[in-house]
């Protein structure tokens, strides 16, 4: 039907159609059905000819074009396909820029279409002009101005192309007033390669074979798995190679759901706030098998103490991420799903029972040091964790959890039972506190079968906040969970055990949540004691609409184990 009315559109423009309904019909050939944007003097033509496709393209109007891209982010991640997001000139542009510089460092497709004053207006410090090609050149994979019509069309096609290929990755898309304007011959063509970038790497099957040889060979594997593994869609190929080796997997912040959290071989989450045993395991394994991850400084502590005496394969489709942090001994530069099926049908057969034995003895003193104590607290506080283990257990598997940045970012990650692919959706590499209410928009736009559980900070909600207008009149039903601690409680809990509580700015003197959700039409509530927090959060998810529930939880509340900036991944502290 959409075909069919495409080659109508396209009989009509052998006429000539103008730069911007050029535009709009590239994206419908890209297969876009939602756009996050914010109108204004730069981009008007496209809003125009937006206006006769209105049921093609879900416009969805942010308050906030930082809410724009950061939606964007969580539609792409949730939904296999490049985000798209419109602003104007100036401002507009500017606002872009937190956002594509997380998803940059996320691997996330996005194609950013900005306005820009007219070509002959270039350079002349015209009104809203500014330089976002110069700005976001370092934090976008691929960027471009256009300032002619006929250029649109291939413009498009690249962008999409470079968006979501090999490694995905933000592009931007400049378009002057004038190319908007302007009239071409459309045609449009889509892009399936470019000279000189490739961004699948043909698999080595001399590399395959000695990291087979060093797999074979070890006595304590360890295999880390990243985002890569989520982004090649190799779940089920992590999960063949784990098994048939019967090696332990631990997860980075954004592998979290690579692998189900009950999993036998599932063993923590790594990193400054993650789990005791993979982190000290680490430093005694004799084999690290890491797949899709970065070696981010977050999961490696002090580098110069890190798995110094294992042996380490990396499969990576990004050749600057090898050997950037931690020399491979193998490289593998190839697609995590490629790898993990070749190395599955080479490798033998085995099992590691003792070694398996020793990260649930860390799991044990983990368990007795911080988690029952996190999950059956004596004191009358909630604590965040047993509000997330109750969410964890309350929704569906398939539901997403979108996190912000902080103390209940790690807690959740720690505590949420994450059960199928690609349900944690966080602002990893950035840590960019706003990030979880836009980006829950997003995903419920991406996947609207699913639930989308928003767990934010009362720090970080105060940042994007007015997104909730976005969820009103977009009638997305969101569900939102505030854990309010009233503090920048990661930035309080560094201060208190690194800066002798020496408590500078971190006090939050918080409006009414519950008031403000009923000011944008949201269902909202607050649970301030243990008794009434279970009847809450099943009255949340069993609400149709969007939701917001504020919970009152311990001022003070520590996340442990911590690995210290600059400590080694051995020096974690239980306590
Ligand atoms: C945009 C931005 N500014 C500052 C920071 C630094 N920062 C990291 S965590 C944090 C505190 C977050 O507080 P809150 O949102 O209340 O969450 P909590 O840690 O209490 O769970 C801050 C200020 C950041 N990550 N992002």
């Amino acid at each position: 039907m959409l075909e069919k009315e495409l080659s109508k559109e396209k009989a009509k423009s052998s006429k000539q159609i103008t730069g911007a309904e050029a535009l709009i019909l590239s994206l419908l050939e890209e297969g876009v059905d939602t756009v996050f944007g914010y109108p204004g003097g730069a981009i008007m033509p496209i809003y125009d000819a937006l206006y006769d496709y209105q049921d093609k393209i879900n416009h969805i109007l942010v308050r906030h074009e930082q809410g724009a891209v950061h939606a964007a982010q969580g539609y792409a991640r949730v939904s296999d396909k490049a985000g798209v997001c419109f602003a104007t000139s100036g401002p507009g542009a500017t606002n872009l820029v937190t956002g594509i510089a997380d998803a940059q460092i996320d691997s996330t497709p996005l194609v950013c279409i900005t306005g820009q004053v007219a070509s002959h207006l270039l350079g002349t410090d015209a009104f809203q002009e500014t330089d976002v090609i110069g700005i976001s050149m370092p934090i976008t994979k691929w960027n471009l101005q256009v300032t002619k019509p006929e250029d649109i069309p291939a413009a498009v096609a690249r962008a999409f192309y470079i968006a979501r290929s090999g490694r995905p990755g933000p592009v931007l898309l400049d378009i002057t007033k004038d190319a908007q304007f302007g009239k071409l011959h459309y045609k449009y063509e889509k892009c399936e390669k470019i000279r000189s970038y490739r961004p699948y790497p043909k698999l080595n099957m001399g590399d395959v074979d000695k990291a087979v040889e060093l797999i074979n060979k070890a006595k304590k594997p360890f295999i880390l798995a990243g985002h890569g593994v989520l982004i090649s869609g190799a779940e089920n190929e992590l999960r063949q190679f784990a098994e048939k080796t019967g090696i332990p997997v631990a997860v980075t912040l954004l592998g979290l759901s690579a692998i189900p959290t009950d999993h036998q071989l599932y063993v923590g989450f790594l990193g400054m706030h993650g789990n005791y045993g993979p982190n000290i395991k680490t430093n005694e394994c004799d084999l690290l098998i890491a797949v899709g991850m970065r070696f981010d400084d977050r999961v490696t502590g002090d580098i110069s103490k890190y798995a110094k005496q294992a042996k380490v394969i990396h499969i990576e489709i990004d050749p600057s991420e090898i050997n950037k942090i931690v020399k491979a001994d193998v490289a593998v530069n190839s697609d995590a799903k490629e790898a993990l099926k070749a190395l599955s049908e080479r490798v033998s057969k085995a099992s590691h029972e003792k070694w398996m034995q020793e990260f649930r003895d860390c799991k044990k003193l983990e368990y007795e040091k911080v988690e029952q104590h996190d999950l059956y607290p004596g004191g009358k506080g909630l604590k965040m964790a047993e509000v997330v283990r109750l969410i964890s257990e309350k929704a569906s598997a398939d539901a997403i959890i979108v996190t912000d940045v902080g103390q209940h970012q790690m807690v959740t990650s720690r505590y949420y039972n994450y059960r199928k692919p690609n349900t944690n959706i966080t602002s990893g590499g950035l840590g960019t506190m706003g990030f979880a209410l836009p980006a829950a928009i997003g995903a419920k736009v991406g996947k609207p079968g699913s639930d989308v559980i928003a767990i934010i900070g009362d720090g970080g909600f105060q940042m994007t906040l007015q997104e909730l207008g976005t969820i009103n009149q977009s009638k997305m039903p969101v569900k939102i969970v505030i854990l309010n601690n009233n503090f920048l409680g990661m930035v309080r809990q560094w201060q208190q055990l690194f800066y002798e509580k020496r408590y500078s700015s971190v006090e939050m003197i918080n409006p009414d949540f519950v008031m403000i959700a009923k000011g944008f039409n949201i269902e909202s509530a607050k649970v301030t004691e243990r008794s009434d927090i279970e009847a809450a959060i099943g009255k949340m998810l069993d609400h149709k609409g969007s939701y917001l529930l504020e919970v009152v939880v311990e001022k003070e509340e520590n996340v442990f184990p911590m690995v210290p900036t600059g400590a080694s991944v051995a020096e974690i502290r239980l306590e």
